[in-house]
């Protein structure tokens, strides 16, 4: 929110009801470009007990006020006090209902803050999670307000024939003056932040579905015109997500239309307003020629975690903003656990866990570091964290795994019993589960409270003689802003004991805490379990399936891992073995490369990865994923302090050159064999094989041959996967040569229609690794085709320079932290979560060395001098000079 005062602090504490109960809404939009008035009817009650001097405060944000009544009379000025953020009206009635109408006018076309009701390529569309409403008309913004809506829309018929809100159709025609109309009804109460309206000349593909209980659905994507045939794999994905909530949790859809829009300018992914999604339009749009695999998964999860929303999100929403893990980390389990079933498990576990690692735990060990649920903020918009998002999937997770399967079901079914219609806590979600499984939940629930990532050291000593395993565990947890000293929590470790010929114990007997299945509960500081009858040493997998989201120090040999990474049977083990085997490698030749010393491999190590690479049980996607290596800036967070990316980069490039000179004829084997036979599918075997083989051609840049190679992929190639994959190949392993410029210029004149496609000719570039990116992207800015009011433009070119280019970005002049400060204050103004989100990219600052810390401190300075800055980045950059 652009308020350039300081913001004020919301804690949880303060939560109180409001005064008044909301019964309806009833809203009149007639739209125009730079004038659209907005007439809104709402009618209230004072809620009982309250106290019957007590105002009516509704919040506003940029308002201005065109017309106030009270029961259809114009309000006398003597009755309320009126500024932009805050309508306050008094001397209104005991108990009886009363009206209070309100008249705004509103300016979509200087809303470049994409918050509220904003054009987007000609098209009126709104955001109003999480405080948008206020900016579109006074009202009481807060999520626990409920109530149904009713909205008619006038505009002119041909500039917009399509007029969209939330809810069923009621009926619309013509108006005057070459207007029209339409009406719509969303009997379900809701909060503000889940209103919608799209209007504009828009396109649309349907499609129908039919429910559990046998009722036919209209289903609806909108999409700018001639982009219809994009929008097929986002309406599988829909209809295969609605049958998936029925089967899996029982929820089945409860309006008689469901409809997605995709627009091109949006500040995150999408939005699950209510039977009216709104969606960025990466999200949607997809074909062979233009989306590439990781596209299509993209499009599948978060076509899934909206629809889901529906249920969790909507018919239960938040009592407040302080909730906000109740329906994002819920959802967000909801849609891993679709993928997982749409797709390979295992796969999307690795996936999952890579990403939680490279983000959540990089939060959780910084500044900004703060609990699944927080208890204080200052800007609501940054609390849309992967915090609240990914670590509360796993706190979910977590209970799914302790609860085990048919317990966690009873437990949302109770949820969903319970809370339907409601703003619920996180609270509530807890006691459900607890009720429904006679369990106490209560220790668990500091997975909620407790900010940083738990480090869990084990050990294992082996008794040839008792024949018995005994495993110390100790758990510590860093300490966080405002959180010095943590209480030891529930740790669910899920396990195995392998033995000498690979095969796993079958339920061995153990002491020392509570055990299911395969999972021991860590719950005390330090805890001791003996494993009884192990008939030889056996090798311990620990946390399998990644079962608790945690650091683990438990120092095992070369063998124990090799052992893993052949013989476990849950194949995110294996993956994680490797992962282990590899990064000593890593962080030794990090070390070696900044003392100029000569850089090795362990050759045990390439050889486990180059038989798992060429390992023909082993599904492609899997063996692709372990090709993978770590990446440096998983590299940077081992190390934890004084990092240098020059030396991580060069270490990292070492080992992959020595992995490609091992392994160059299972390398071509592979980029010659996995083809997907036939026409092009996105299906994730497919997709798997597709990864496979670019994996291959990424190590055979590493030989003789490299640059022709991927040049000739680059022709070759008949997707947009395999195509900017050669690209990449071509611009990250040989910036300089003819062939990369070459591509590049072919590619962008193929392209540059497509801004999707561009975006992702502007990310390939940002990520070039080397100082001297940053030349590049001061020109790539200069570009005609670049957009500096497109979100995903700029995150394309400036968000992948910051996030994604460790070498680039942390230069040793400082000149990459520069480079973002001055677009952190530049978009500011303009779009303040564009611009907070970009800033977050300095999160790790302490940890770099000296130098370069000394450099970006320097940049955070520059931008806190700025006299306006937003209460977005203010209160980032607050938090990370702290
Ligand atoms: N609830 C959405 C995320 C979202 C949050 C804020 C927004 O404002 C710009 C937009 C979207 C989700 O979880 O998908
Ligand atoms: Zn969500």
């Amino acid at each position: 929110m652009l308020r350039t005062d300081t913001g004020q602090i919301v804690h949880l504490a303060d939560y109180r009801p409001t005064d008044f109960v909301l019964e309806r809404v009833d809203l009149t939009f007639e739209l125009d470009p730079q004038a659209t008035r907005l007439e809104s009817r709402l009618i209230f009650h004072r809620r009982e007990g309250v106290d019957a001097s007590a105002p009516l405060v509704l919040d506003g944000d940029e308002l201005v006020l065109t017309e106030l009544r009270l029961d259809q009379n114009e309000m006398p000025a003597s009755q309320y006090d009126l500024s932009p953020d805050q309508l306050v009206i008094r001397d209104l009635p005991g108990s009886e209902p009363f009206e209070v109408t309100v008249i705004t006018t509103i300016n979509p076309e200087a809303n470049t803050q994409l918050m509220g009701l904003y054009r987007t390529n000609g098209v009126y569309c709104t955001q109003c999670e999480a405080e948008g409403f206020r900016r579109i008309t006074y009202f009481p913004d807060r999520p626990d307000v409920l109530a149904p809506y009713t909205v008619t829309i006038i505009a002119d018929k041909a500039a917009n024939p399509v007029l969209l809100s939330n809810g069923n159709f009621l009926g619309g025609g013509n108006y005057d003056e070459g207007r029209h109309f339409a009406a719509w009804f969303d009997p379900f109460p809701k909060p503000s932040y889940l209103f919608a309206l799209v209007a504009g000349d828009l396109g649309v593909v349907e499609d129908t579905f039919v429910t559990m209980s046998e009722r036919e659905v209209a289903l609806k994507i909108y999409v700018e015109h001639g982009k219809e045939d994009r929008a097929a794999y986002a309406m599988d994905a829909l209809k295969r997500s609605m049958k998936w909530d029925e089967e899996v949790f029982g929820r089945e859809y409860d309006l008689n239309i469901f409809m997605i829009v995709a627009v091109s300018d949006f500040n995150m992914g999408a939005m699950e307003n209510k039977g009216l999604n709104v969606f960025n339009d990466k999200y949607v749009l997809a074909d062979p020629e233009t989306a590439t695999d990781q596209d299509y998964a993209n499009i599948e999860a978060i076509i899934a975690h909206e629809y889901f929303h529906n249920w969790t999100g909507n018919r239960i929403t938040c009592r407040d903003w302080f909730q906000l893990c109740l329906k994002e980390g819920l959802t967000v389990y909801r849609d891993h656990e679709f993928s997982a079933d749409q797709r390979s498990r295992a796969v999307k576990r690795i996936a999952e866990v890579r990403h939680l690692k490279a983000e959540q735990f990089q939060e959780d060990g910084g500044p900004l570091a703060h609990p699944v649920r927080p208890t204080a903020y200052r800007e609501i918009n940054n609390f849309y964290t992967t915090t609240v998002y990914e670590k509360g999937s796993e706190v979910t997770r977590m209970i799914a795994t302790i609860l085990g399967k048919d317990g966690f079901k009873k437990g949302m079914d109770l949820y969903f019993e319970r809370h339907d219609g409601e703003a619920a806590t996180v609270e509530d979600f807890v006691k459900s589960f607890e009720d429904a499984n006679s369990v106490d939940l209560k220790q668990f629930s500091l997975w909620y409270h407790q900010a940083g990532t738990p480090l869990v050291t084990a050990s294992g000593i082996y008794d040839a003689v008792a024949k018995t395993f005994t495993l110390s565990l100790e758990q510590m947890i860093p300490a966080t802003p405002g959180q010095s000293t943590k209480q030891p929590m529930h740790i669910p470790l899920s396990y195995a004991l392998i033995q000498d010929n690979g095969a796993l114990l079958d339920a061995p007997k153990v002491s020392g805490g509570q055990v299911t299945a395969d999972v021991l509960h860590l719950t005390e500081k330090a805890q001791v379990f003996v494993f009884e009858n192990v008939p030889t040493r056996p090798v311990l997998s620990l946390n399998r399936g990644f079962s608790a989201p945690i650091n683990l120090d438990f120092k095992q040999s070369t063998e124990d891992l090799v052992r893993i990474a052949r013989h476990d049977t849950d194949l995110f083990a294996r993956w994680q073995a490797l992962t282990d085997l590899a990064l000593p490698n890593l962080l030794q030749a990090a070390k070696d490369a900044r003392e100029g010393k000569a850089i090795t491999c362990n050759p045990v190590f390439i050889s486990t990865l180059l038989e798992a690479a060429a390992d023909e049980a082993l599904e492609p996607a899997f063996r692709a994923q372990a090709l993978a290596l770590p990446s440096e800036a998983d590299i940077a967070r081992e190390l934890g302090s004084n990092i240098d990316p020059d030396a991580i980069h060069k270490g990292r490039q070492a080992i992959l050159k020595a992995i490609a000179e091992s392994g160059q004829s299972v390398f071509e084997n592979l980029f010659n064999t996995m083809k997907p036979e036939g026409a092009f599918s996105p299906d994730a075997a497919s997709a798997g094989k597709r990864a496979l083989r670019n994996s291959a051609l990424g190590y055979l840049a590493y030989v003789t041959g490299g640059t022709e190679r991927a040049a000739k992929a680059f022709a070759d190639a008949d997707n947009m996967t395999d195509m900017v994959q050669a690209l990449t190949v071509l611009a990250h392993r040989f910036p300089e040569d003819a062939a990369t410029a070459e591509a590049l210029a072919t590619f962008v004149k193929r392209f540059e229609n497509n801004p999707l496609v561009l975006d992702k000719w502007f990310a390939l570039q940002a990520t070039i690794p080397g100082g001297d990116t940053l030349n590049r992207v001061n020109a790539l800015m200069e570009h005609p085709l670049y957009v500096a009011t497109n979100p995903n433009r700029v995150r394309s070119l400036v968000g992948s320079l910051a996030f994604a280019n460790p070498t680039a970005f942390n230069r040793a002049d400082g000149e990459g932290y520069r480079l973002l400060g001055a677009q952190v204050t530049q978009i500011d103004p303009r779009n303040p979560q564009l611009a907070a989100r970009l800033l977050t990219a300095m999160r790790s600052w302490r940890a770099l060395d000296a130098s370069r810390a000394d450099h970006a401190r320097a940049a955070l300075l520059e931008i806190d001098r700025t006299s306006k800055l937003s209460t977005d980045v203010r209160d980032l950059i607050e938090r990370m000079l702290k």
